[in-house]
């Protein structure tokens, strides 16, 4: 067997429920919010919903479990689906687990676009397809300096792209969200200049550290961690990873983004992980691992420092960041 962190075998019985209990539950959950009473993200009753079903033809890769130092365990599955950053379905933690259980991800399909000789749209099926999916575990930081380490299940991003056949122009990617305010109700609100957008630059996209991720812990990828296909660039600060994508686009300039333009002094376009620049309202000198007590130090590049640093050489990262 090749995942072995969570079997949906194990699953099924204990703790997939009915409708009734899921909406009870979901009542239980707004009445002990208002009462006050607080929770630790793990000991929080799981829903059922439609994506707790197992990806088949997932291959651990160099970075699965085993390339992880001893010291980087993998946060608990309640932990890295109950306490998420997804505006779309609100601003508090706990809001993406509490309001994306109904959205639908599927159809999905992905419009590929710009300075590339075959543009065109692309079916979520289609996409990871050709591919066998692999298991890459990784530590995830947040610019809001907490982090996580996740077992995504995923699709090189660089081979994705090539099949568009991007052109020289295309010095940037550029990426972006589902905008559909029905079906994603924090849109409603004016938090961001919605659909959310992210871009990278085309080495950086072509990297072999990045990818499409489409799971994690061996399942289809959970609403509320941006089903079903989202970005993940582990050397960067989590907002560049973007959720739910249907747009990626080449082009020959920087792209906008959705933090950069709410906040230019705060969120450069790179957003690097560097214990040595601060935000301008907080160190990123440490993190608090979610789960523990004590806070830990923050590595260069969140720890990829040997696998990326080549990228900008060169680059003042204290100006660029
Ligand atoms: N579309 C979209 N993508 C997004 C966000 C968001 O609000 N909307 N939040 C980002 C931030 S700040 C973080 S830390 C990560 C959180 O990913 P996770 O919830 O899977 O841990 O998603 C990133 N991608
Ligand atoms: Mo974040």
């Amino acid at each position: 067997m090749l995942i072995k962190y969570r079997k949906a075998s194990d699953i099924l019985g204990s703790e997939i429920t009915s409708k009734t209990d899921f909406d009870n539950r979901r009542k239980f959950l707004k009445t002990a919010a208002l009462a006050g009473v607080g929770m630790a993200a793990s000991t929080l009753p799981m829903p059922a919903f439609a994506a707790r079903t197992p990806l088949a033809n997932v291959q651990k890769t160099q970075w699965n479990t085993a390339s992880l130092p001893e010291n980087d365990k993998i946060n608990d599955y309640d932990d890295v689906t109950g306490y998420n950053n997804f505006y779309e379905f609100g601003t508090g933690k706990r809001d993406p687990y509490e309001n994306a259980q109904d959205f639908e991800p599927t159809p999905w399909e992905i419009s590929v676009e710009g300075a590339c000789r075959k543009p065109g749209k692309i079916s979520f099926e289609d996409l990871t397809k050709p591919h066998m999916l692999e298991e890459r575990v990784y530590r995830f930081r947040c610019v809001e300096a907490w982090s996580m380490v996740i077992p995504w299940v995923g699709i090189s991003l660089g081979d994705v792209l090539k099949r568009f056949e991007p052109t020289e122009d295309a010095k940037y990617v550029s990426f972006e969200t589902l905008f559909d305010p029905e079906r994603m109700p924090g849109q409603k609100r004016a938090v961001l200049n919605w659909p959310y957008k992210e871009g990278l630059r085309i080495d950086e996209a072509m990297h072999p550290l990045s990818i499409l991720a489409v799971g994690v812990f061996g399942e289809v990828m959970p609403n509320q961690n941006g089903a079903p296909v989202r970005l993940m660039v582990p050397w960067k600060y989590g907002f560049k990873s973007i959720k739910s994508i249907v747009r990626i686009k080449f082009q020959k300039s920087m792209p906008a983004t959705s933090w950069n333009e709410s906040a230019s002094r705060e969120y450069g376009f790179y957003s690097n992980v560097n214990p040595l620049k601060s935000h301008p309202r907080w160190s990123q000198a440490k993190e608090r691992r979610i789960g523990e007590i004590f806070k830990r130090e923050t590595p260069m590049f969140n720890g990829y420092e040997e696998e990326v640093a080549h990228l900008y050489e060169g680059m003042d990262l204290t100006r660029w960041f």
